[in-house]
């Protein structure tokens, strides 16, 4: 009897004790957390013991010296052993390639993980159990405590995304460089870059020079909003593109984060830029601008065998950039005017049997498709190149809802869910639009973007594992600089990024916003110009 009231009274306070902790500030939440008594104080006499020879899992650690050598002026480095060691190890036994075990205990922490991408996100996590004055670039006077935790975490998404439209403005590659920074703080591991649009053709391709000379550039662009009547224009030239050079570099400095770019390339709309250029690549039309105004356009590529060498051409180059298996196509909003009124189109669809102009453009998207399959990689396109049948292997991005996804998960198509009414991240995201600077008119506040689930309930068990993830999409009509794009994106990617990685049954938007307070500060330290409004400010 005795021994059961001992036994009672110690639970009660070790719970209370636990309880007494300041919960951890984690985004996105770790799959599983046990917390522990006390806490690991960095030191300089704290190492990081490298069980492993990976120069891979190396460079991990030293993004993590990086980070808390200039903030702590410890110089912490690697031995062998140490009195407070960060060890470090890969092992099979953690069974999911992204996934680590962290454990932290006031003599050491340890680090095991199947790969270096799963050492690097153990990184980020033990990062964010640091004080978020770890993040200053100068010596900071404090001692620098993590709690005594035991954290096994896995994601439960494998593709897990944002979207930068360089397109609609260009932006400087720091710009880039900071936006892949911010994901790699919370997990995401999919840069999509929107190279080409109406408005701009933002990569270099040597064969083709009038891209860099003409695609680049527009002569000034909109005031306002899209819907404003009458139309202004600010008068003020606009443009540029990344070399490929510029490119590589952006590819591995992505890399060396753990983040894959997938670039894309539009087809067979959204090409104004283009044909300002190749105006022989439309069906019909000699004289195209460079876009100056927002919206849809009608301007089409033509599907003869010209544009089809064009864009091969185009496709290699891309390839040669970017090594990831995914290349984007596009294929969204495409009016079919120009090749309803084309003798071309006519009689190509009679050759190939095919009755309707989606019929027709599923055609186009199929071929650059399986060329790029032919290539070893795998297409994205938009929800729009599923409307006219079978569009072989490539992967649906459902950006118009989650029908289009839904259809091709069916299909037993692979699927990114990326639904505008949760994943526009150009939307306002407070009631009072007039408080806010112009964005697009659509409205998601963060908790919309919260509540996502990127697994439709239509969706049978056998045809869920085609949805490989969801994106946050960031398109830039009414952004401009490094500021509002931060402003546009956080804090809803720390949303999304709780969407995609942590399990679904753990989420809470209460405890989220709680977290998220504290997680605030990080971004104050870095500087990240996030929106407030969620956390009672603006
Ligand atoms: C639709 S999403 C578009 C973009 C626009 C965006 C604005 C998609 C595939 N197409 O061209 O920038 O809406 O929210």
């Amino acid at each position: 009897m005795r021994y059961i009231f001992l036994l009672i009274i110690t639970l009660y306070f070790s719970l209370l004790g636990v309880m007494a902790q300041p919960s951890l500030s984690l985004i996105p939440l770790p799959a599983e957390i046990k917390r522990g008594t006390g806490s690991f104080t960095l030191k300089s006499d704290t190492k990081i013991v490298l069980k492993t020879d990976s120069a891979a899992v190396k460079k991990a650690c030293d993004f993590f010296l990086e980070l808390v050598n200039p903030s702590t002026g410890l110089n912490i480095g690697y031995a062998s052993s140490s009195t407070l060691p960060i060890v470090v190890e890969l092992d099979s036994k953690i069974s999911h390639p992204e996934g680590y075990q962290l454990k932290v205990t006031p003599k050491d922490i340890s680090i095991i993980a199947q790969t270096p991408t799963g050492v690097f996100y153990a990184f980020q996590t033990l990062r964010q159990l640091l004080p978020p004055v770890i993040e200053s670039r100068t010596v900071v006077n404090r001692t620098w405590q993590i709690p005594a935790v035991e954290i096994n975490d896995a994601p439960r998404f494998p593709y897990r995304g944002l979207m930068l439209d360089v397109a609609r403005h260009f932006f400087p590659v720091g710009t880039i460089r900071r936006y892949i920074d911010l994901m790699a703080l919370h997990k995401f591991n999919y840069l999509h870059l929107h190279l080409t649009d109406d408005q701009g053709w933002r990569i270099e391709i040597p064969g083709y020079p009038k891209l860099q000379s003409i695609s680049a550039w527009r002569k000034e662009t909109m005031i306002g909003h899209l819907n404003d009547e009458p139309r202004l224009y600010d008068g003020i030239p606009h443009g540029g593109y990344y070399t490929q050079t510029e490119l590589k570099e952006l590819v591995q400095y992505a890399a060396d984060r753990h983040i894959t770019i997938v670039p894309e390339i539009e087809m067979p709309g959204h090409v104004t830029a283009l044909l300002a250029a190749y105006p022989e690549l439309a069906c019909s039309g000699s004289s195209f601008e460079v876009a100056r105004d927002w919206g849809i356009f009608s301007n089409l590529l033509c599907p003869r065998e010209d544009t089809f060498i064009f864009l091969e051409r185009i496709l290699n180059e891309v390839m040669n950039i970017f090594p990831g298996k995914y290349i984007h196509i596009g294929g969204d909003e495409c009016p079919k005017e120009q090749w309803q009124k084309s003798e071309f189109c006519k009689n190509l669809k009679i050759q190939n049997g095919l009755q309707t102009d989606e019929q027709l453009q599923t055609w186009f998207m199929r071929r650059i498709a399986q060329y790029i399959q032919s290539r070893g990689r795998q297409a994205i396109g938009w929800d729009e190149i599923i409307e006219g049948g079978d569009i072989g292997d490539a992967v649906i991005m459902s950006w118009r809802g989650e029908d289009g996804g839904i259809a091709a998960a069916r299909k037993g198509n692979k699927v990114i869910m990326t639904p505008h009414r949760y994943c526009y991240f150009d939307y306002y995201q407070w009631r009072n639009r007039n408080e806010e600077p112009l964005a697009q008119i659509g409205y998601i506040p963060l908790s919309m973007v919260y509540m996502y689930d990127p697994v439709p309930k239509e969706l049978n068990d056998d045809q869920k594992p085609c949805i490989l993830g969801a994106q946050g999409n960031l398109w830039t009509e009414y952004i401009a600089d490094e500021r509002q794009i931060e402003y546009m994106a956080y804090p809803r990617a720390c949303a999304l990024s709780e969407v995609i990685w942590s399990p679904a049954q753990q989420k809470s938007y209460n405890q989220f916003l709680n977290r998220l307070r504290e997680h605030s500060k990080r971004f104050e330290v870095l500087n990240v110009n996030f929106a407030r409004h969620a956390l009672g400010g603006r």
